[in-house]
């Protein structure tokens, strides 16, 4: 099977950015390359800025170990107590922050093929 629309391929997975049409789920890291190949995918659909990967309460929502993070510094800080979302940044500082999940923001979603 192929990818479609956006994507790239890594170790048999899809990484695009509409689950909607594709299935799949939000995105997990477990290595540095798949952290490298979704910060790719953001910057190619999006340039740069932050979008959500499948990250809440720190479980991937793909069911799989959470056995890599990258967390700026300071976090994750639950501000206010009310940050369960996982949000992963192509601009300079490169990190992962928890987010209030209602904050509106693209999202890479991966799918085994
Ligand atoms: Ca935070």
């Amino acid at each position: 099977m192929s990818c479609l629309g956006v994507f790239l391929l890594l170790s048999s997975f899809c990484f695009f950015t509409d689950s909607t049409s594709l299935g799949g789920n939000l995105a997990s890291v477990h290595h540095d390359i798949d952290y490298q190949v979704v910060q790719n995918v953001i910057y190619i659909v999006k340039g740069t800025g932050p979008a959500w990967i499948g990250g809440t309460n720190w479980r991937w929502t793909d069911g799989t170990p959470f056995n890599f993070s990258n967390w700026g510094i300071g976090q994750p800080d639950n501000y206010q107590g009310n940050e369960n979302c996982l949000q992963i940044s192509t601009e300079g500082r490169r990190f992962w922050d928890d987010l209030n999940c209602q904050t509106p923001l693209p999202f890479v979603c991966a799918k085994k093929v």
